[in-house]
C-alpha cells in the first residue's frame, strides 16, 4: 500500500481509496448522471423544477421541465455559460451574471427547428418553453449537445457548472425576424407544432438583426439557477461491478 498526498484536497489517501475513487468515477460518475438546477433568483410566482439526466456518454441528456410562471406564453430558456452568482433580491443583476449563452463549439444562435440543427449553441436547448392557460411549463426533450457527461475529443465539455435561463420573451431561433402576429415554431418534448404561424418578417433594426444571431431577442431574465450535480434517485445500477 502506498500514500498519496492531494494537496488540494487537504488529505492524504492511500492507495484503497485512490482505486475506489477511480472506480466510481469511472461507474458511478461516467453512468447514469443526474444534476437539477437550483434557483438563484426568480421573479415573484416563478417556480418549479428542472432535472437532466444521462444514461451513459453515448446517450443524449434528458431535460425534465416542470415549472410555473404567472401568464401563459412561449419562453426562452437556454444553458448559459457562466455559473449565477449573487443574490435573489436583485434579479437582473444576478441573472445578468450567467453571461451568454453556452457555446463550446464557437456557433451561432440557432435551433433544433432549423434547417442544419447543429448549427446553434450547445445552450439554445429546444429554444423556448411553453406555458399553457395555467402558467404551467410541462416538457421532456432529450439535447445530444447540451450534456452531463462529457465524450472527447469532440464534445469535451458538461453542461454542469454552468446555468440555467428562462425568459421573459420569445427566442426568434436566431431567423433574423419574427412570426408577425404569431408565435415561431414549437418543440414539445419530440413533437413540433405552430402555436399560430402568421407571415414571417424580417427585422428591420440592425439591433434585433444582431441581436437574433446572438441571443435571439429573449429578452429579460425571469429566472436563472445553477446546474448542479445531483444523486441518482433510481435504486443502484449494479451492472458497473468490480468482478
Ligand atoms: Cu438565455
Ligand atoms: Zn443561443
Amino acid at each position: 500500500m502506498f500514500k498519496i498526498k492531494l494537496d488540494w484536497l487537504h488529505q492524504e489517501w492511500d492507495s484503497n481509496r485512490v482505486f475506489l475513487a477511480a472506480i466510481i468515477l469511472l461507474c458511478g460518475g461516467k453512468e447514469n448522471m443526474h444534476a437539477i438546477v437550483e434557483w438563484t433568483a426568480k421573479k415573484d410566482g416563478v417556480d418549479g423544477t428542472v432535472r437532466i439526466s444521462q444514461r451513459d456518454q453515448h446517450s443524449p441528456a434528458l431535460y425534465e421541465v416542470s415549472i410555473d410562471v404567472d401568464s401563459p406564453g412561449l419562453y426562452g430558456f437556454h444553458i448559459h455559460q457562466n455559473p449565477a452568482t449573487g443574490g435573489p433580491e436583485d434579479l437582473e443583476q444576478t441573472c445578468a451574471t450567467c453571461g451568454g449563452h453556452f457555446n463550446p463549439l464557437g456557433k451561432k444562435h440557432g435551433s433544433v427547428l432549423n434547417s442544419n440543427p447543429n448549427e446553434r449553441h450547445a445552450g439554445d436547448l429546444i429554444n423556448n418553453v411553453w406555458a399553457d392557460e395555467n402558467g404551467h411549463i410541462r416538457v421532456t426533450f432529450e439535447d445530444d449537445l447540451a450534456i452531463l457527461i462529457p465524450s472527447p475529443p469532440e464534445k469535451d465539455y458538461s453542461v454542469l457548472g454552468k446555468s440555467l435561463v428562462l425568459h421573459q420573451d420569445t427566442d426568434d431561433l436566431g431567423r433574423g425576424g419574427r412570426y408577425h402576429g404569431g408565435h415561431p415554431p414549437y418543440i414539445h418534448g419530440k413533437k413540433e407544432w405552430c402555436a399560430h404561424r402568421g407571415d414571417f418578417v424580417r427585422y428591420r433594426r440592425p439591433d434585433l438583426l444582431e441581436g437574433s444571431a446572438q441571443t435571439g431577442n429573449a429578452g429579460s431574465r425571469m429566472a436563472c439557477g445553477n446546474i448542479v450535480p445531483a444523486r441518482v434517485p433510481a435504486a443502484p445500477d449494479l451492472s458497473c461491478s468490480l468482478q
